[in-house]
């Protein structure tokens, strides 16, 4: 055959075949791998992307701002373990959701940011295209890996590395960096259809050695105070029944970090909560599992623990460069929280010595005493109320709805509400994490509500809650169980602050009296004004048995809060005033 005779079957066979297109392809190949829901905000070039997602069955959740969709989605990852995606337009969209994915990567969230972006050729020759940024080059710094597809052949094999990035070893962020043209991008349907992957088995159980186990197992049988620290890795691990096991048949007491809080209950009997105190100074072994010895354990050293050398580290971490990041850590044990708390389990055998009665009397009596000191504090019914009056509230709230999930942010707020919300279950309480940072609360209770179907209660700081509070309008759109409480202490920390040096008010307060529950009847949500515990225990108990989107504007003495909530330590000037 002439080859112009060859081109002509092939033509004849082109129209005949049917046909997909990269929109599809990315569908498809998210729908394979189970991807349920994409947080994202609309616009050039994947609204129709959107629109096409809903109609293929993907529940797609549009927000207002995308680093309350990329927070969404991060938490999403961390409650399920599989990568939540968050989806947006290109360069200020794609900005906007990168916070997101950097803090997901921080905190070890697995989530997929997926960004469209404008033409390659213009973009690359700076010839000022709609919305031009080497957006590939941005991302990559702050995530764990960064793809960028240009032909839609290549779609499958990309969405399989973006997952597997995200969720093996230690989770993270991922870009997936998907140019305009390529949506549009058409090849043969069953071509595209064999192109894509299944990911089989995406995060690998990763066994610890049997050496690094019996080396852990000796040091910690030659504790006499040892300590255990959960941290956020080892609730995101979801080996509950497993970690309970190896802490009932050690009796080793434990602290739970602030997201880990729940994996046990923090009123268990081996709980050390209310003794942190002492146990970090007092401890001679203590063994972390899935909790960095960064700034929120003081690092391993100085005064929040005992004598340099005293003490010993056990850590179990899958991310073997984790090991002697602070401190020496004389027992590494790398690999899964799962796999390495079974081992653990296993090698206890009959040998176990239960830690000396002199060392669990010890932190009991603590224990006692500060629980007996905080109670009348968590009682009192004073108007305004102070921030342990209304937390007392708060707090048998959850007693009494023990699956609802907590979201939390603020300074006062986020440091009060930690130490006297006890949690009961596993992943309830989801907060500002490793960076402390503001601007999570809507999207993680959107994606809470969506991801989990159960009632959340946001406790929100007035400035914290301002950094996500647009997002009411999409809990109110999409109906979401979500009652949110502001403590609405007409400010950052305080609401006193006062500027001697102009009319312009303090840098530190807003205006005074807000009433942040009419921002959720402007979008027929249900909003309360509350002025003391009893009744905000009324509103909150009404809005979670009737799951209706509610905001309860509760009002605390602008006097009340002290700066920087708990770690007022970290202000610069703090230190200047020590020397
Ligand atoms: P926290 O802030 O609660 O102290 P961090 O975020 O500092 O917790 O630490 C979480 C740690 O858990 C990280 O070092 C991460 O590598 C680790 N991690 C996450 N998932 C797993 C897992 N499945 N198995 C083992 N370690 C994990
Ligand atoms: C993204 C700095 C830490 S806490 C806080 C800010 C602005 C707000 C504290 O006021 P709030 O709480 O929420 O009213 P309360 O109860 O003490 O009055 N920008 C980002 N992250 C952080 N952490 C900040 C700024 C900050
Ligand atoms: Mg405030």
């Amino acid at each position: 055959m002439s080859a112009a005779a060859q081109g002509a079957t092939a033509m004849v066979a082109e129209t005949e075949q049917e046909l997909t297109d990269g929109f599809h392809l990315v569908i498809d190949a998210l729908k394979l791998n189970g991807v349920k829901t994409i947080y994202g905000v609309p616009g050039i070039p994947i609204t129709d992307f959107g629109r096409m997602a809903q109609a293929e069955g993907i529940r797609v959740i549009s927000f207002r701002h995308e680093q309350n969709a990329g927070n969404a989605a991060a938490i999403a990852g961390y409650l399920t373990k599989q990568p939540g995606i968050c989806l947006t337009v290109s360069a200020p969209g794609f900005l906007n959701g990168l916070t997101a994915l950097a803090n997901a990567t921080t905190n070890c969230f697995p989530m997929i940011l997926i960004s469209g972006s404008s033409e390659r050729e213009i973009v690359d020759l700076q010839q000022g295209d709609y919305e031009e940024m080497d957006q590939l080059a941005i991302a990559k710094p702050l995530c764990k890996a960064a793809f960028r597809v240009l032909h839609a052949a290549d779609i499958g094999i990309a969405v399989a590395r973006a997952i597997r990035a995200a969720v093996s070893g230690r989770p993270g962020g991922v870009y997936l960096d998907l140019p305009a043209k390529l949506f549009g991008q058409v090849m043969n349907a069953d071509a595209g259809a064999k192109s894509l992957v299944k990911v089989i088995d995406a995060a690998p159980a990763q066994i610890p050695a049997p050496s690094a186990i019996s080396r852990a197992v000796d040091v910690l049988k030659n504790a006499k105070r040892p300590l255990i620290i959960f941290g956020k890795g080892a609730a995101y691990a979801q080996a509950d029944d497993t970690i309970r096991a190896f802490v009932e048949k050690s009796g080793i007491p434990f602290l739970q970090m602030s997201m880990a809080k729940g994996l046990l209950p923090d009123t268990h009997a081996l709980s050390a909560g209310a003794a942190r105190s002492t146990v970090l100074k007092e401890a001679d072994v203590v063994m972390l599992v899935g909790a960095r010895l960064n700034w929120l354990l003081s690092h391993g050293k100085g005064k929040t623990w005992g004598a340099p050398g005293t003490q010993k580290f056990v850590q179990i971490d899958i991310e073997p460069k984790e090991m002697d990041s602070n401190v020496e850590i004389v027992a590494p044990v790398v690999g899964d929280i799962g796999s390495c708390m079974s081992a653990l389990l296993e090698a206890l055998g009959g040998k176990w010595q239960v830690p000396s009665p002199e060392w669990t009397g010890a932190i009991n009596k603590k224990k006692e005493e500060n629980i007996a000191k905080m109670a009348p504090r968590l009682m009192n019914n004073k108007s305004p109320m102070d921030f342990h009056g209304a937390l007392g509230a708060l707090r048998t709230v959850i007693k009494e709805r023990p699956d609802a999930i907590l979201i939390n942010e603020g300074a006062n707020t986020l440091d009060l509400a930690r130490g006297v919300i006890d949690m009961y279950q596993p992943r309830k309480r989801l907060d500002v994490g490793t960076w402390g940072v503001m601007g999570i609360g809507m999207g993680f209770a959107v994606a809470a509500a969506i991801e989990t179907g159960k009632p959340v209660l946001a406790i929100e700081g007035d400035s914290a809650f301002g950094f996500s509070g647009m997002e009411v309008e999409t809990i109110c759109r999409y109906d979401l169980p979500v009652c949110i409480v502001i403590f609405n202490n007409d400010g950052i920390y305080r609401g006193t602050d006062v500027n001697g040096a102009s009319n312009d008010p303090a840098t530190t307060v807003f205006v005074k009296g807000s009433r942040y529950d009419k921002m959720m009847e402007a979008f027929g949500g249900i909003g309360v004004n509350v002025t003391t515990p009893d009744e905000l225990k009324r509103a909150v108990d009404k809005a979670m048995d009737s799951g209706k989107p509610t905001l309860i504007n509760a009002v605390i003495d602008p006097a009340a809060g002290s700066e920087s909530g708990r770690i007022g330590n970290l202000n610069p000037q703090s230190a200047l005033k020590k020397k």
